[in-house]
Formats: C-alpha cells, sequence, structure tokens
C-alpha cells in the first residue's frame, strides 16, 4: 500500500474482523472459481476498487461542485467534477449528473423531472423484457404512477413497434420509454424520436444494460435521440456499482433538481471518483476492442446454444446477452439455474416474451459476456462454455456434489483457470 493512501488495507481489515475478511475472500474466490455469467455483472478494476475503497467516502457534499451545503468539498469537488467532463465527453452529452446512487434512484430521477404523480408513462413490460421501475405494480414506478406497457411480436419476439405507436397514440403519455432488462436486440431509437416528436412526450432510455457497448462504439448510441439517458455503471460499462444521468441541456436544471434535493441526499464521493476512473478507462482503445468482443462472444454463446437446442429469443443477439427458451429441451428456468450453480456456472432463470410458467420458475435463462470478456476469453471459448451449459442443463442436477456436477465443474475450473478472474 501507498504510505500516502489511507485505504483498502486488507491486512488491518483481517487483524481486526477475520469474519468479514474471509467472506471478501470467498467472494472473490467465488469470481475466480467459477463462470459468470449474469448479464448485468462485470469485474470492475482494480483501480475503479481503489477510488471505491477510499477516504471519500466519509464526504458529506449535498449540491453540486462549486453549490455545496457542507465546508471542506475543494476536492471532492474535483472529483465530481472529472467525472461529469468525463462522462458528458463519452457519451457526446450536453450534461451529465453523475450522483444517482444506482440505476434505480437514477431512474426515480427522471421520474421526478418529468412527470408528477398519475401522469402516463408508455414503457417495455416487464415480462417482455422491461425493468421493475419501467411501471410494474409494486415499485413506486407503477405505484405513483399510470403506466401502459407494451410488448415484443410473437413472432418476432423483438420490440412491437406497431403497438408502441398505436398505444402512444391512445394514450398519449407524458414520457416515453426505451430499453429494460432482458433485450437481446438493438432498439430503433429514431423511431422512438420521431413518435415522441409527434405526440409530444419526452424521449427516454434506459441504457443500464448497453451503456457501456455505447462507450465502446460497439452499438448506436441513443444520446442523439433522446431527451434523457439514464444508466448503471457497474454492468458492461464496468465502473463502480452506481448510476448516472445524461440529457440535453433544455432539462439539465431539472434533472439536477430532480436527483438533488427531490430524490437524494448526500451524494457518495467515493463512488463518484470511481466512475471518473471508469469514464476514463472506457475512452481508451483497450475498452473499445472490449466492447466489439462482448458482442462477437455474446453472438458466438447464442449460436452455440441454439445449435444445441436452447433457442435463443428473436434467434441470437446484437448486444452483450441473450436470452434463451428451455422448452424445447423440458427443463424449467429454476432447475436450470440450480444445475448450472451446481456445475459452477453463474447464469439467471429468465421470463421469456408469452412465458406460460410464473416468473419464480420461468422457462428461459438470461447469459451475458461482460465478465467472461473481461477475463479474455473469445469466441472459441464461447463454444465450449455454450456446450458446458447444455451439458449442465440437460444433464445435470442440483447438488454439487453429483457426479455430472463435479465433471462439469473440473472442465470450468480448467477454463476459468486460463482466464483467471483478478489475476493474482
Ligand atoms: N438487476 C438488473 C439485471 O439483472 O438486469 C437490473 O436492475
Amino acid at each position: 500500500m501507498s504510505e500516502t493512501f489511507y485505504g483498502s488495507d486488507f491486512d488491518a481489515l483481517t487483524a481486526f474482523d477475520p469474519d468479514i475478511a474471509e467472506v471478501l475472500l470467498g467472494e472473490l474466490g467465488r469470481l475466480r472459481g467459477g463462470l459468470q455469467l449474469i448479464a448485468s455483472e462485470n469485474f470492475s478494476s482494480p483501480e475503479v476498487l481503489t477510488a471505491l475503497g477510499s477516504t471519500l467516502s466519509n464526504k458529506y457534499a449535498e449540491g453540486y461542485p462549486g453549490r455545496r451545503y457542507y465546508g471542506g468539498c475543494a476536492e471532492v469537488d474535483k472529483a465530481e467534477n472529472l467525472a461529469i467532463e468525463r462522462c458528458t465527453a463519452l457519451f457526446g452529452a450536453e450534461h451529465a449528473n453523475v450522483q444517482p446512487l444506482s440505476g434505480a434512484s437514477a431512474n426515480l430521477a427522471v421520474y421526478g423531472a418529468f412527470l408528477k404523480p398519475g401522469e402516463t408513462i408508455l414503457a417495455m413490460s416487464l415480462p417482455h423484457g422491461g425493468h421493475l421501475t419501467h411501471g410494474t405494480k409494486v415499485s413506486f414506478s407503477g405505484k405513483w404512477f399510470n403506466a401502459v406497457h407494451y410488448g415484443v411480436h410473437a413472432e418476432t419476439e423483438d420490440i412491437d413497434y406497431d403497438q408502441v405507436a398505436s398505444l402512444a397514440r391512445e394514450h398519449r403519455p407524458k414520457v416515453i420509454l426505451a430499453g429494460g432488462s432482458a433485450i437481446p436486440r438493438l432498439i430503433d431509437f429514431e423511431f422512438f424520436r420521431a413518435l415522441a416528436d409527434e405526440i409530444g412526450a419526452i424521449f427516454w432510455v434506459d441504457a443500464a444494460h448497453f451503456i457501456g457497448l455505447v462507450a465502446g462504439k460497439a452499438i448506436p448510441s441513443p444520446v442523439p435521440y433522446a431527451d434523457v439517458v439514464s444508466f448503471t455503471t457497474h454492468k458492461v460499462l464496468r465502473g463502480p456499482r452506481s448510476g448516472a444521468i445524461v440529457c440535453t441541456a433544455e432539462h439539465a436544471a431539472a434533472i439536477d433538481k430532480a436527483v438533488f434535493p427531490m430524490m437524494q441526499g448526500g451524494p457518495q464521493m467515493h463512488s463518484i471518483a470511481a466512475k471518473a476512473v471508469n469514464f476514463k478507462e472506457c475512452a481508451t482503445p483497450a475498452y473499445a476492442a472490449y466492447a466489439a468482443q462482448v458482442v462477437a462472444n455474446a453472438r458466438a454463446l447464442a449460436g452455440s446454444l441454439g445449435e444445441l437446442g436452447i433457442r435463443p429469443t428473436t434467434g441470437g443477439t446484437d448486444t452483450h446477452l441473450s436470452l434463451h427458451d428451455l422448452q424445447g429441451v423440458g427443463v424449467t428456468g429454476k432447475d436450470a439455474e440450480a444445475r448450472c450453480d451446481a456445475a459452477g456456472i453463474t447464469l439467471n432463470k429468465n421470463a421469456i416474451p408469452y412465458d406460460p410458467a410464473p416468473p419464480s420458475v420461468a422457462s428461459g435463462i438470461r447469459v451475458g459476456t461482460a465478465c467472461v470478456t473481461t477475463q479474455g476469453m473469445g469466441e472459441a471459448e464461447m463454444r465450449t462454455v455454450g456446450r458446458l451449459i447444455h451439458e449442465a442443463v440437460t444433464t445435470g442436477d442440483a447438488d454439487p456434489e453429483h457426479e455430472v456436477s463435479r465433471r462439469i465443474r473440473a472442465e470450468v475450473t480448467d477454463l476459468v483457470g486460463r482466464f483467471p478472474a483478478y489475476p493474482r
């Protein structure tokens, strides 16, 4: 540890609290020891983790740089200004707010900026790939706002743009929202912009899942089309667990007031510093190459599973994730998740469009390639991963001691040993 930096002192933690030190090591061991295919996770860099584990965590700094409600903010102001400058440059945005604590709190602020309770939003339904905060009844978004939902077309399994247009014309929502947590295909931002203009709505994109691919220029950006784009910083983007919002200059004041003081108190300055580090990482050629490889790997993994009879919805993917229908192999999402877990493969069960099973069981799995690509795996390895998932799903068992679980786990151990996460 550098003599001048006071944080991330693992030896001191181990001496004081060996129980928690053991948890931290155990989680690192879990990350290193298995295949991490949750589409919303990644391995942020030691540099990002260092900023997170710093004394900036101590500082209260309500307000914005140069306009704080506490003294002593000179250093954290520098961090927030750097994060804002790097974020706007990275996305070509007119304004950035880097204070949201998470994707859900970024979304809460967007509601606060543009909608009053009871007003209408048009968004993608959760069972078709949307998100809890896009107007589901169990979330503030569905309790406080009138959410109208569009879905995917039964045949293409891609967004039903005709339905979006007819619902928009019928309900005249104040805000139209695009984005979600299980959308494998590109979204037609130009279509949404034109529709929003036609009915005089705000066009909001929740880019949490794919913003990293936008940062790496692997897919088109929503920023030139949307009034506001909210996102998380820890998925493909590979930053700290947090959120952010970019918007046009016209909406800058409304967004800033909605983040603070409407929805949040003190910003987490250690996390903002870590976001600044992450935005700098994302501007490098190495990150652009990473983002392109994430997509190539997702296509290879979706293709491999499809060839083995685990069908990708929409026929494949353009992004970092694919959604797979298990009905052809006669296994539920719940069982598939448990069997993969026992074999050292971490993924999640997921509803597929028009799923006959309840969400707690589900007929699908969702897989993403952000983590394995960070480990340096390529398309050849994705074919191996596809084979291992197929074996675990169709012949495996939820018992980690089962012979099939052990055999697949041995192959997983060999594979991740050749592409270590957080190399020693
Ligand atoms: N929980 C995240 C995901 O897995 O997609 C979304 O919030």
